[in-house]
């Protein structure tokens, strides 16, 4: 990946296919003369201006908006245009082509954001939150994502960084000057108290990362268990759409049905299933073999039994199955039959929840079992979104901080201490990208999608 970007690169920036107006958008060192050989002129800086849009004939292909941000004040930091046309695919196509024509490259998925942030524009953090915000499924999801996007997460980052160097500074100090006017800098309890100050503001930014990280990646769902137990009245009732047959027939449902919801803005993918048995219909065995496919995939199994019936044998086998593979929770089913009381229980031993399908009993219990195991809190929005990496990062970052105290109560080496506060530092570097590596910048911004 080059640091400098030399070329222009231009992509649709608003979603493909047909609309009242299409945004291309155009970043790099040849937008003046881009657009000016597009429309016959450059418009003022951040002016809309009423312009056609020019074959090589002269001939307009379109007419438009253009809108013109000289670098450095840019979202991508170079200079940047932004040309909306009408919302036709095939106008789309032969704008692209001419401005390929006239020296511009198609972007690939995240050049321009990728170029915001190599233009200091933005932090990876910040940049990732771009994404986010485009691909969040709730409304809890998105606001999080914006927030993120504001600077709110590097912000905090970028001080606990500072507090870091600046207990880095006082170490190394110590380090030079040990016996300095006799007194014991690495013994003083300084080093120390500042060391658990900041391993304590860690622990909560991991606290809201872990939120803002549950929130954004949610949790796939997938419900098993014997025939007519009731998986896909769970389904429908925690959809609250009728998107399951459901009969009292068991075998009633043979495919895989997926249903994307949310719980209090936590997005939940829930998968119903066939019933599990022997059977000798090739259909329903063929639906038997997908449900176990789901399984490799699942965040949870939610392991659904009669309650009236208890654990069987078959799901009692199934557990034993499912144990290596996922986690599982119980969810006795059909209790307005049972007359167990709703809720979170322990079954045998195993995490479940009592519940009725038929009457809604239990489901709030289900609800919060499900945001507990998606690491939300029950009742905190998210401050910011977070993902896998930068948990990874604060977990490293808290291990290096665990190893430094260690080295100064129990080995009282100023040096090591000093070592393990880069390492740390250099761990939350790698959230906002002040320390990163091209393979990790390569691998973010190809997931974006292309235009941002
Ligand atoms: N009384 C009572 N009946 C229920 C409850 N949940 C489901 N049922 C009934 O149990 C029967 C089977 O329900 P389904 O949701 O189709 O069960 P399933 O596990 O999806 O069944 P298969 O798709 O055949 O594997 C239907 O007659 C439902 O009305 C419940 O909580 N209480
Ligand atoms: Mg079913």
């Amino acid at each position: 990946m080059a640091v400098a970007a030399p070329d222009t690169i231009a992509a649709l920036a608003s979603a493909a296919g047909q609309a009242g107006v299409a945004v291309i958008r155009l970043s790099g060192p040849d937008v003046p003369a881009i657009v000016t050989a597009l429309t016959g002129r450059l418009p003022a800086p951040r002016h809309a201006a009423l312009a056609g849009f020019l074959d090589e004939h002269g001939q307009a292909i379109d007419r438009g908006l253009v809108l013109y941000f000289p670098a450095p004040a840019s979202f991508t930091g170079e200079h940047v245009a932004e040309l909306h046309g009408h919302g036709s695919p095939v106008l789309v196509d032969l704008l692209l082509a001419r401005l390929v024509a006239l020296g511009a490259r198609l972007a690939g998925p995240g050049e321009f954001s990728q170029r915001a942030f190599l233009n200091d524009k933005l932090s990876l953090d910040q940049a990732e939150a771009i994404a986010d915000a485009i691909a969040a499924t709730s409304a809890v999801t998105a606001r999080a994502a914006v927030r993120s996007l504001e600077g709110v997460f590097a912000r905090d980052v970028d001080a606990l960084v500072a507090e870091l160097t600046a207990l880095r500074v006082y170490t190394e100090a110590a380090i030079d000057f040990p016996d300095e006017e006799d007194v014991d800098f690495l013994g003083d309890g300084q080093i120390l108290g500042r060391l658990d100050a900041i391993a304590a503001r860690l622990a909560d930014l991991r606290a809201a990362a872990g939120q803002g990280a549950g929130f954004r990646d949610g949790l796939r769902v997938v419900i098993l268990g014997a025939p007519n137990v009731g998986k896909s009245s769970l389904l429908n009732r925690l959809s609250r759409r009728d998107s399951a047959i459901v009969t009292a027939i068991a075998g009633t449902t043979r495919d895989v049905l997926t249903e994307q919801l949310s719980i209090d803005g936590l997005p939940l993918t829930l998968v119903d299933t066939a019933g599990l048995r022997e059977t000798d219909d090739p259909v329903e065995a063929e639906g038997v073999r997908r449900a176990r496919a789901e399984i490799a995939g699942a965040d949870r199994v939610l392991l659904v039994i009669d309650d009236t019936a208890g654990v069987t044998a078959n799901d009692a086998a199934l557990l034993t199955e499912l144990a290596p593979a996922a986690g599982v929770t119980l969810i006795a089913n059909k209790i307005d039959l049972s007359t167990n009381a709703p809720g979170a229980c322990a079954i045998d031993g195993h995490t479940a929840v009592r519940v009725s399908a038929k009457s809604g009993a239990g489901f709030d219990a289900l609800a919060a079992h499900l945001k507990a195991l998606a690491g939300v809190d029950d009742q905190a929005e998210p401050v910011f979104v977070a993902r896998r990496r930068h948990l990874a990062a604060l977990d490293e970052a808290g291990v290096c901080l665990t190893t430094a105290r260690q080295r100064l109560t129990v080995d009282a080496a100023g040096d090591l201490v000093a070592e393990e506060l880069r390492l740390a530092q250099n761990a939350l570097g790698a959230i906002t990208g002040r320390v990163t590596s091209d393979d990790l910048l390569g691998e973010i911004f190809s997931s974006f999608c292309i235009g941002k």
